[in-house]
């Protein structure tokens, strides 16, 4: 495969001139299997690093240069991945910081998963045989390890060790469907962002331990307070439309419809007509299952919808008979019960309380039985 490593630059000179060479002389000639080339990504670095590279690029033919304004890593990194695709013909890319960090070396551990089947490849400072430094300070230890232990719980992802990292390998097929969808692209949060993307659209993620080093040469470009006050923001955002929009927050969006129907019908046979509670509640159920299944199909399970009208009468039949049973036996009869022994003085507590019940049953029979997906 053609293989693109990408070291975006800003300010790097001293450093683009150990790297460039450390990846041609030591680690190239290792990889047999795979094509080498390297995208320097700089952004109108002031000291003079894309000279630098000129310089490099007459001694070795398999490195190329793009120089943008300077929007941050993301807006390099996108650009750049973009580049190496159309104009490079890469299959496969890498991020690696243009200051050593990433150790050159791993490189043909991040192409062995790839060979192995993974489309995303992450450099992990934080599992087994990880490291990062161990002159940081404390606070910038605490930062760096709470931190990703922080955002695995936010995201609810725990396999993955790493979200910061930026020494990674990506395949050109990530890249072409996340990249529209990323929008933070100012700070480390493109980071999240890119990988969060890729594991919700279920490309396959494996791990390289890595240790992380300091930079000896040149700047920092790391602001703490707002990168952190970023990922945050970024972590419970993404995480709150990952589940209202996902299926569960359709879910409760029609089961609230649902239920609004039952509970207004509920309650004008409480006031207007004095059958038993458990049967008001059963008739006002109907109207509340008609609106349930027409909402779930066209929207929460829309993938799966019925097509044709037979498929939707036999399916319309099949929820209403699920639905009954729940309705009747659990919800119904929960407030049969209840008004049995307490009177009809506390009928909305009742439903509430049946109603509740009910709604762990209906989720467990919609997923499971009616629009199943298919296993072939
Ligand atoms: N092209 C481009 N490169 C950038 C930009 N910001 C950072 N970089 C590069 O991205 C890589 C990572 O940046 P660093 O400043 O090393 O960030 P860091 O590793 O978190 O911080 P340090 O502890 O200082 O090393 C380096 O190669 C930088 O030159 C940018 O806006 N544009
Ligand atoms: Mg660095």
């Amino acid at each position: 495969m053609k293989v693109v490593i990408i070291i975006p630059t800003y300010n790097e000179k001293g450093n683009i001139d150990r790297i460039v060479p450390t990846l041609e002389e030591e680690i190239f000639p290792q990889i047999k299997n795979h094509e080498m080339a390297i995208l320097v990504a700089d952004d109108r670095s002031p000291d003079g690093t894309a000279d630098q590279v000129k310089k490099l690029m007459e001694k070795w033919k398999n490195i190329d240069l793009i120089s943008g304004e300077k929007q941050g890593l993301g807006a390099a990194y996108m650009r750049a991945m973009a580049y190496a695709i159309d104009r490079m013909g890469a299959e496969v890319m890498f991020e690696m910081d243009a200051d050593l960090s990433h150790d050159p070396h791993k490189v043909p551990d991040f192409l062995q998963k790839i060979d192995e089947g993974a489309d995303f490849v992450i450099g992990t400072r934080y599992s087994e045989g990880g490291s990062i430094p161990e002159n940081w300070g404390l606070i910038r230890k605490i930062y760096s390890i709470f931190g990703n232990i922080l955002i695995r719980i936010i995201l609810m992802r725990f396999s993955i060790h790493d979200w910061t990292g930026g020494y990674r390998a990506i395949k050109k097929e990530v890249f072409l469907n996340e990249s529209k969808k990323i929008k933070e692209v100012r700070n480390y949060t493109f980071q999240i962002s890119f990988l969060h993307h890729a594991v919700q659209d279920g490309f396959k993620v494996a791990e390289v331990p890595i240790n992380f080093t300091d930079r000896t040469m040149g700047r920092s470009k790391l602001a703490a307070k707002s990168y952190i006050i970023g990922v945050l923001k970024y972590c419970f955002i993404a995480r709150f439309k990952e589940l209202a929009f996902g299926p569960f927050g359709k879910f409760l969006v029609v089961g609230g419809t649902g239920f609004v129907i039952q509970f207004v019908i509920y309650n004008l046979f409480i006031k207007y007509a004095s059958l038993p509670l458990a049967f008001g509640s059963w008739v006002a159920a109907q109207p509340a299952i008609f609106s349930n299944f027409n909402l779930n199909n066209l929207w929460t399970f829309k993938e799966d919808k019925s097509k044709g009208f037979l498929s939707y009468i036999t399916k319309i039949v099949i929820f209403f008979f699920t639905s009954n049973i729940g309705v009747l036996f659990i919800q119904s009869g929960i407030i049969y019960i209840l008004e049995y022994l307490f009177g009809r003085k506390y009928a909305n507590f009742y439903f509430i309380f049946a109603t509740a019940v009910l709604l762990v049953w209906n989720f467990t029979m919609y997923r499971f039985v009616i629009w199943r997906k298919k296993t072939s």
